[in-house]
């Protein structure tokens, strides 16, 4: 008998996170040699890595959740609506430990290279222990937010404090505790940290370059009672997130935005305001996203609320965004954030007046003055959706590299495949419905559908897959064509491409990452792929004359 090879897999994953996580589950069921290899030390992706306080979900804990085990399900106890990230990483390694899924698992263990070798069909991968690794199939688990940015800025080397990205927030305790603290990002993070962290620093500064939309979470415990009544619920929750855009419970109100008086409308957002989660952003009207006036109306509801909560009114016109409207990029979700700004250890210094200038060996300084910190906390972001996969040398055929054919834009068929790259499959790429959605409901998607694929393949002995130029082509005209629509097209954030610390990703360079119609759609989209014998996609086998029944076309490779 012979044993299998540690160094050939028929499958390679890169990232254990909750994707590579879900992936490997269903390739150990079907047997297959397949192994995850992930840079960190350990499995959890995101909740592996931030670990700051306040890092919690946005989404209904519930809905969060894998939905393919009912045995996980039953066993598991969300004990918050929105949990913390300990927690999180607790469920995500009780999954991992209940089907035994650590064995599949390389740690510390980052891919450098991906190199597709044309005449053996195979991807040969350099890893940076120094081995090379080859597979068939290379399925890419990288994250959408997995490489943080940090800001570009003089002197930083130079700060003898502590200072760190929150996602490289330190695993050991940081006693912040009379410590002179700054937080530079108002982003989702930054608005989570500073939410949590006010009341147990000394003191805290908060350097805003541009304010965000935000909304309260209204979190809360969930009782043994309240568990129970989920888990009873549990079918239909997970069907109402299949037939909601993004995933969530929450569903539009379809009611157009003019049938209802404005006493209604006002009305429905104090509602929704109050109510926990997303609801203020996607239980609201549709037209909020693409219509500039309802949106104007929605966006100033929430400066009024705003204006409410912060006592200092001039602090809070800095709070309200004035560059885009509310819910046209992912709005952070906050406890007690604006009520931060009402305390004394609490100052905000709105870059957008006093530009930052360098770091210092104590601190910052702005265009104005100095500030002295024990502490500088980088909520700056991530280099979104494709920062991942330029950090990886991946060569397609020709020696093409992904890097440079996604320069400007990223280029997909489906969110799946990529032209040029064969056998590289993406349970939740760029461009997929997967990286818009509540992120699980998406991923378990995008797995099964690739799963699915590569047991067609398997059964039919094909071994080369790729995606045709006219394929791709169409489905990213269509994927641009849907930002037409989105009021999103005008913001600057990162499901726009946009980061002033990456190099061609400031200002006025959009990229169209994400697929804006929903994940219904997108559902249905990649199902009818895979009725019509993955149209779009070239089936080969090894030989002229691949079996029958395989879909697409074959011809002779290698
Ligand atoms: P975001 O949403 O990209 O926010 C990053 C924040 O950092 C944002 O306020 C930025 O200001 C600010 N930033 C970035 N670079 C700088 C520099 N150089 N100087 C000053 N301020 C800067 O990332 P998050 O981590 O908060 O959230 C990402 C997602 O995680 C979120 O949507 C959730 O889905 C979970 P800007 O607005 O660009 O002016």
């Amino acid at each position: 008998m012979s044993m299998p090879s540690d160094s050939h897999f028929e499958v390679i994953v890169i990232g254990a996170g909750v994707a590579g996580i879900y992936q490997i589950k269903r390739l150990a069921d079907l047997g297959v040699h397949a192994t995850v290899l992930e840079a960190a030390p350990d499995l959890g992706g995101t909740w592996y890595n931030n670990r700051y306080p306040g890092a919690r979900f946005d989404s209904e804990s519930y809905t969060y959740g894998y939905s393919f085990s009912k045995e996980v399900l039953e066993e598991w106890h969300w004990l918050e609506k929105y949990s913390p990230q300990p927690e999180n990483l607790k469920y995500l390694n009780f999954v991992a430990e209940k089907f035994d899924l650590r064995r599949h698992m390389q740690f510390n263990c980052r891919v450098e290279a991906a190199h597709f070798d044309e005449a053996n069909v195979q991807w040969r991968l350099t890893v940076s222990d120094g081995r090379r690794l080859s597979c068939r199939f290379l399925i890419m688990a990288v994250g959408l937010l997995s490489m943080p940015t940090l800001p570009r800025l003089e002197g930083m080397a130079r700060f003898k404090g502590r200072s760190f990205h929150t996602f490289d927030w330190p695993h050991e305790p940081v006693d912040l505790r009379g410590k002179r603290v700054a937080v530079i990002g108002t982003g989702a993070t930054g608005i989570q940290v500073i939410g949590e962290i006010q009341d147990k620093v000394g003191d805290l500064t908060i350097f805003q370059r541009r304010p965000n939309w935000s909304a309260p979470l209204n979190n809360s415990r969930i009782s043994p009672e309240d568990m129970a009544a989920i888990r009873a619920r549990y079918d239909e929750i997970f069907a109402t997130c299949a037939r909601t855009p993004g995933g969530f419970e929450h569903e539009p109100d379809r009611r157009g935005f003019n049938e209802v008086s404005r006493e209604e409308r006002l009305a429905l957002w104090d509602q929704l305001y109050d109510e926990p989660g997303f609801g203020i952003w996607l239980r609201n009207f549709r037209e909020i996203f693409t219509d500039e006036d309802a949106n104007q109306e929605i966006s100033d509801y929430i400066a009024d609320r705003i204006r409410r909560r912060v006592k200092d009114p001039a602090v809070a016109e800095k709070l309200i965004p004035r560059d885009h409207g509310f819910g046209v990029q992912r709005v952070p979700l906050e406890t007690n954030y604006f009520e931060a700004y009402n305390r004394d250890n609490v100052h905000l210094v709105d870059l957008g007046e006093t530009p930052l200038v360098r770091v210092t060996e104590t601190g910052l300084e702005t265009t104005e003055r100095a500030f002295d910190f024990d502490v500088i906390v980088y909520a700056t972001g991530f280099d979104a959706i494709t920062g991942a996969y330029d950090r990886i040398d991946i060569r397609g055929v020709g020696g093409e590299e992904l890097r440079d054919a996604w320069r400007d834009n990223p280029s997909t068929y489906l969110g799946i495949f990529i032209h040029g790259f064969p056998n590289l499959l993406m349970p939740n790429g760029p461009q997929s419905g997967s990286a818009s959605t509540n992120y699980p409901r998406g991923i378990e998607v995008g797995v099964d559908w690739c799963t699915a694929f590569l047991e067609h393949m398997w059964a039919n002995g094909l071994i080369r897959a790729e995606a045709s130029k006219e394929a791709e082509a169409e489905w990213t005209a269509h994927v641009r064509m849907m930002y037409a629509r989105m009021l999103m097209r005008k913001a600057k954030s990162w499901f726009t491409g946009y980061n002033s610390n990456v190099a061609g990703h400031e200002e006025g360079t959009i990229r169209y990452f994400v697929y804006n119609g929903g994940m219904p759609k997108y559902v249905t989209t990649i199902n009818a792929c895979a009725a019509n014998g993955y149209e779009g996609v070239t089936l080969e086998g090894p030989t002229l004359g691949a079996p029958p029944g395989a879909g697409g076309e074959a011809r002779l490779t290698g």
